[in-house]
């Protein structure tokens, strides 16, 4: 009888979903987050064919090296700067992530933290329970409507959250590598510049890499309005975090809105949790429920259908699966 297939499990799977995957693999468990290379042991490590693996997993040469037999890697993400691409493709390992399926709950956050900034909300419950407001009205705050909203970067979630945008009867810019066929009539295309100088909210959409590491940075914070507000729900090193600590601090940004830090978990010694014009999430966009269950089922699909010879649904580097067939 032929053996299955042994798999590395480094994410959180449900119930149903390791069941149907045990049918098909024999699952190794590693705990989320630790490294596969220093828990898997060295005999076991040479016959894993497959993982299924969070952001906070590693997938460098070192791991590389570490598992030879290794075919296929499933991100339980859509980022996938976690993974050393050329290194994973130079190797012929197959890399998948989860698209589309987070795109409606990372907009959503984006939305929420700019209603937060604009609306001075989460000062405002904090204003209500100390009994200020006995005291006198909350202060005013600042209107959406009408005002200019920039997008850096047009994707999947770019898309969401300007559609979402125009039911508060935004103007939506954006900027992306590209102009993008798929935003005509969702957003007006601007150059870079512009987009920092135009825009009331600017909310980051871009994935982390080598070309994105703080390509928000000083320059482009100077050019911002002093009354505009930097959302920031795609990756935390994309900012500059010193140079915006920077901006805030002299108030030359009227505020940011935060899910991603460059260091996360974000501790509370950071001056970020100091600073009044700043609203913070743990990176959420992606947790809740239902979207990191239609996440795992995709990551683990990509999984199954990679062994099983049938092509997966997500893949970042298809031309290894293409040079396979
Ligand atoms: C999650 C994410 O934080 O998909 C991504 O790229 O950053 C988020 O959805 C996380 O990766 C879930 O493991």
């Amino acid at each position: 009888m032929n053996q299955k297939p042994k798999v590395i499990v480094s994410a959180p799977l449900p119930a149903d979903l390791r069941e149907r995957l045990a049918a098909r693999c024999e699952i190794v468990d590693v705990p989320t987050g630790q490294n596969p290379a220093e828990t898997v042991p060295a005999a076991l490590r040479e016959q894993i064919v497959g993982m299924v693996c969070t952001m906070r997993t590693k997938v460098d040469q070192a791991l590389l090296d570490a598992f030879p037999a290794l075919t296929v890697s499933s991100n339980f993400a859509v980022g996938f700067d976690n993974v050393d691409l050329a290194a994973a493709t130079r190797r012929k390992v197959l890399i998948c992530n989860t698209p589309g399926v987070l795109d409606g709950a990372v907009a959503d956050v984006t939305i929420g933290l700019m209603l937060c900034l604009a609306r001075n909300l989460v000062a405002g419950d904090a204003f209500v329970r100390s009994g200020e407001w006995t005291k006198g009205a909350f202060p005013l705050t600042r209107d959406i409507r009408g005002k200019t909203l920039g997008l850096l970067g047009m994707g999947r979630i770019g898309r969401v959250v300007a559609r979402a945008a125009h039911a508060f009867d935004m103007n939506v810019v954006y900027h992306n590598r590209r102009q993008d066929p798929q935003a005509d009539g969702l957003a007006t295309y601007v150059e870079r510049d512009e987009l920092f100088k135009v825009s009331d909210v600017l909310s980051v959409h871009i994935p982390l890499s080598a070309e994105t590491r703080h390509s928000v940075g000083q320059r482009e914070l100077a050019l911002m309005k002093p009354s505009a507000y930097l959302i920031n729900t795609a990756r935390g090193p994309v900012i500059d975090e010193a140079a915006l600590i920077e901006a805030l601090r002299a108030g030359t940004i009227a505020g940011a809105g935060l899910d991603v830090m460059e260091q996360e978990p974000l501790p509370a010694a950071s001056p970020l949790c100091q600073l009044p014009n700043v609203v913070l999430q743990a990176h959420v966009g992606s947790a809740t429920h239902e979207t990191r269950r239609a996440m795992i089922d995709l990551a683990v699909a990509n999984l199954m259908d990679a062994l099983g010879n049938k092509t997966p649904q997500a893949m970042v580097n298809p031309e290894v699966w293409q040079a396979r067939a």
